[in-house]
């Protein structure tokens, strides 16, 4: 860590609290005035440090910049060993880790974005992610699983995410099958997993789980062709800020214990629970085709049970279909 990074560590650790330049200096073991070079630096970035004549620096308890500083002070012992990178601006955090884990990286590598210029969503599709007003993170797993394993991966995240932001924000969260998240039916969230495969043996090489979040609502607000389908987890004007880095927190360690188990699968049950189209009617929509269902369960393989028109029963898989709520 430079000495940037590291006076930024101990003002994330002290939120909100005064702490004196010469206090920082001499833990550091640096000058004064690399104290102060590094606060007007971190102020150029858009921390909001406030400081007082002969008393010192404090960091505002609104700040609401994600950095592995602030982030780490929320993580368990666990998820401490994560390696947490954030970066101001990404075309796409899964693109970028997918790089990386394909040179060979380590589990529990983390990429975050402040922004990104082209956020995926599943088939191609888009996910708009604005500047500091959502979550746009990245985990690489490497967990000994088989092809099929890998939607656990997407449906424990999806319950962690839920827990996330109910104990956050206060917003009930619903999971729509297989990996979106709704509070007061609108869409907050969505998670991509993306897979290698090794082909010899059919067990996974590693995977990218992806997560979008939006936070507060745009400054603009949404784009048109999602402004009544999405949603944010705070509202912009009454949102005090400072909760960015719980919120990734919270998601990390929530998901690492489910990932950890995932074998038991302990998180089906409350994937379950959650679920926004269980005894719902739905449209069922593959290569352009939509076709309409009752949605009776969902099984331990994560597979949809439905009952179509004509009385028939089948299990889907997430692979093959979109589904859209008829209300
Ligand atoms: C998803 O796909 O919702 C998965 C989104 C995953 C985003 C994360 S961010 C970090 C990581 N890096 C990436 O590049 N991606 C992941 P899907 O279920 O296919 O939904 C996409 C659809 O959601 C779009 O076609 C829009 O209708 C809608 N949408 C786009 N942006 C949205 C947003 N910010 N909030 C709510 N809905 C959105």
């Amino acid at each position: 860590m430079n000495v940037k990074e590291e006076v930024l560590k101990e003002f994330e650790a002290n939120r909100g609290k005064l702490i004196s330049g010469s206090e920082i200096a001499k833990k550091l073991n640096v000058s004064r005035n690399a104290v102060w070079k590094a606060v007007k630096s971190l102020q150029d970035e858009g921390y909001i440090i406030n400081s007082e004549v002969n008393k010192g620096y404090s960091l505002s308890n609104e700040n609401d910049l994600l950095s592995p500083q602030s982030i780490s002070s929320y993580l368990n012992d666990k998820t401490k060993k994560l390696k947490i990178e954030v970066f101001k601006t990404l075309e796409s955090t899964n693109t970028l880790l997918k790089n990386i884990a394909a040179k060979g990286e380590d589990e529990g590598k983390v990429i975050i974005a402040e922004e990104q210029t082209s956020g995926r969503g599943r088939f191609g599709r888009t996910f708009y992610s604005p500047a500091n007003t959502g979550i746009y993170m990245s985990i690489l797993l490497k967990p000994n699983f088989s092809a099929q394993e890998s939607l656990y991966v997407t449906t424990s995240a999806a319950v962690a995410v839920a827990e996330a932001i109910e104990k956050v924000s206060g917003c009930e969260a619903k999971i729509k099958w297989v990996n979106d998240i709704y509070c007061n039916d609108k869409k907050v969230c969505g998670i991509l997993t993306e897979a290698s495969f090794n082909i010899e043996n059919g067990m996974l090489d590693y995977v990218v789980l992806g997560i979008g979040l939006n936070v507060i609502n745009p400054k603009e607000d949404f784009p048109d062709d999602i402004k009544n389908i999405a949603s944010s987890i705070f509202n912009v004007e009454t949102y005090t800020g400072g909760l960015r880095s719980k919120l990734v927190a919270d998601i990390l360690n929530n998901f690492w214990y489910y990932y950890e188990n995932i074998k038991e699968r302990t998180f089906l049950k409350k994937y379950k629970k959650r679920s926004l189209i269980i005894g719902k009617e739905i449209n069922v929509i593959s290569s352009s085709r939509s076709k309409k269902a009752f949605v009776l369960d969902i099984d331990d393989e994560c597979r949809l049970i439905v009952k179509w028109e004509d009385g028939s029963i089948e299990a889907i898989s997430s692979g093959e279909v979109s589904i859209r709520k008829i209300n």
